[in-house]
């Protein structure tokens, strides 16, 4: 039963290791998620406040997901080589496809937004829905990477997640600057949502343009350096100027449906 799973493993592991620069897209990744692990748990110490507290926990567990992520790729286990249709670039060519990528955006992707969605204050309905169409749209890109049937179905599925998408800027730019500014969290909110839109409008650019689509760019090492790259501002830097910020400003973060459930006596506004 478990055979598809072994067959593969050791060619795709043999492959990255020959390929110096693809190898070097996954480790670098693998040390920067590591060490911002620990960096993020040391910043977490003086932390009281509850809401600060669920911050620094969305946050911390967006580099260990990654943690995992990049492991499960560099190790063969979450990447194969499939066959592309008639009509892709690389037609009938076998492509390295990092399938592992979308899974785990499923996990980390829903945190980056926990993590706004609690620094601006948003409604939580809002911030439910907004996670459901991220997980979608990160479902459907999987779906688009892995389909090999037919090349119109691969653009079919992305379409799909970029609706899913809109759904995410949406109310990354006009819902959600609105709360930040009630909750007088809107200077921080700001700078880390222009940082998220940007390079979040990254990923499907580097999806079109590398070997999963049109193949402009016809290298699995540098389509994955795209997303490697990518991952470290969206990730590890978005997470440290989050946390840099909630570390120095807990008195702004108390209040709010979470502090006060609980009347938290420490969780008093500076
Ligand atoms: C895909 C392809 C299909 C269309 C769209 C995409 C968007 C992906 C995004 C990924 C963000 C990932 C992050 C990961 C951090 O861990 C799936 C590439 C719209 C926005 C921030």
């Amino acid at each position: 039963m478990l055979l598809p799973l072994q067959l593969g493993q050791r060619e795709v592991l043999a492959h990255i290791q020959d390929d110096l620069l693809l190898s070097a897209s996954l480790w670098s990744n693998v040390a920067l998620a590591g060490l911002s692990v620990l960096l993020f748990s040391y910043m977490a110490r003086d932390v009281r406040s509850r809401r600060a507290r669920l911050v620094f926990a969305a946050t911390v567990f967006i580099p260990l997901v990654s943690l995992s992520s990049y492991l499960g790729l560099v190790s063969g286990l979450t990447a194969g080589f499939l066959q592309m249709p008639t009509g892709h670039a690389l037609a009938g060519d076998q492509v390295l496809v990092q399938w592992g990528r979308y899974l785990t955006w499923t996990l980390s992707t829903p945190l980056i937004l926990l993590a706004l969605g609690l620094l601006a204050d948003a409604d939580p309905v809002d911030l439910a829905a907004v996670i459901a169409a991220d997980i979608a749209m990160c479902v459907t890109g999987l779906a688009a990477a892995l389909t090999v049937s037919s090349y119109a179905f691969r653009w079919a599925f992305y379409g799909v997640s970029s609706a899913f998408f809109l759904v995410v800027l949406y109310a990354l730019l006009t819902r959600w600057p609105d709360s930040a500014a009630a909750a007088g969290t809107d200077e921080i909110f700001d700078t880390l949502r222009t940082l998220t839109v940007v390079l979040w409008i990254g990923y499907p650019v580097v999806w079109a343009l590398g070997v999963e689509g049109l193949a402009v760019v016809d290298s699995t090492a540098l389509t994955s350096w795209g997303y490697s790259l990518l991952d470290i501002g969206a990730k590890y830097v978005f997470a440290y100027l989050l946390l840099d910020w909630v570390a120095g400003n807990e008195g702004v973060l108390v209040g709010g449906p979470l502090d006060a459930a609980r009347g938290d006596v420490s969780a008093t506004r500076d």
